[in-house]
């Protein structure tokens, strides 16, 4: 367990930006966006798939995991039948989902299990039941979840890391503009999904998103 601990927790401290998937909102599709992801230098993708059938979803998910291979760690939302399908490397599920676990009796110890919090208690939580991340948000306000709620402001960052061990993971309304609050806060990693996946140029955003985490996280 001790071993497996340490490789999920080198992996997840090597993810800078964090892609995850919206076949809604892409204008490329899903699959040319995380092969323009991990040709860019992308090390953890998240299938987040609402609106396809089981059957597209486990198809879909086989190639996107050929596609990350061994060079980006791949998530699965919610479903984790889907993940124990393709043999994922984990999932990341919600505070409606199936609990922490459950989720672990049924993926294993050597899986990756990522929770959504928007506070300090959930994140505590989080870790206590043996989440390897907790993803913090929404950020800022989006229209991408519609209940997402409203923005939490990059300060709640700040305030989530120092309560817990395990990685922080920002999201929601996160773009350019806005980016820099978000890791001079403490996020480990951020994710965008609107700005990645409903721009002309995929590579070169999330190159810019790459860029920039790296050049504040070395000042810092
Ligand atoms: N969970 C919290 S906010 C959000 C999810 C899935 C949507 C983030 O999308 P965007 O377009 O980056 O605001
Ligand atoms: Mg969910």
């Amino acid at each position: 367990i001790a071993k497996n601990f340490s490789r999920k927790s080198f992996l997840l401290k090597e993810i800078d930006f964090y892609l995850v998937t919206d076949s809604g909102l892409s204008k490329k599709g899903t699959l040319s966006d995380v092969r323009e992801a991990v040709e860019s230098g992308c090390r953890i993708v998240q299938y987040r798939e609402k609106n396809k059938s089981t059957k597209e979803m486990v198809e879909e998910a086989s190639e996107i995991k050929r596609i990350c291979s061994s060079r980006a760690i791949f998530l699965i939302n919610d479903r984790i039948d889907v993940a124990l399908a393709v043999d994922a490397d984990g999932v990341h599920i919600g505070q409606d989902d199936m609990p922490v676990e459950t989720a672990r009796k049924l993926l294993g110890e050597e899986k990756i299990i990522g929770l959504s919090v928007q506070d300090r208690e959930e994140a505590i939580l989080a870790e206590k039941a043996g989440a390897d991340y907790v993803g913090l948000g929404p950020i800022f306000n989006t229209a991408t979840k519609k209940d997402a709620g409203e923005g939490l402001g990059p300060e709640k960052i700040r305030e989530v890391k120092s309560a817990i061990k395990i990685p922080v993971v920002a999201i929601g309304g996160i773009y350019k503009e806005n980016c820099e609050s978000v890791i001079q806060n403490g996020a480990d990693s951020l994710v965008a999904i609107s700005a990645i996946v409903c721009s002309d140029d995929v590579k070169r955003e999330i190159k810019f998103f790459i860029d920039i985490i790296h050049r504040i996280k070395k000042s810092d």
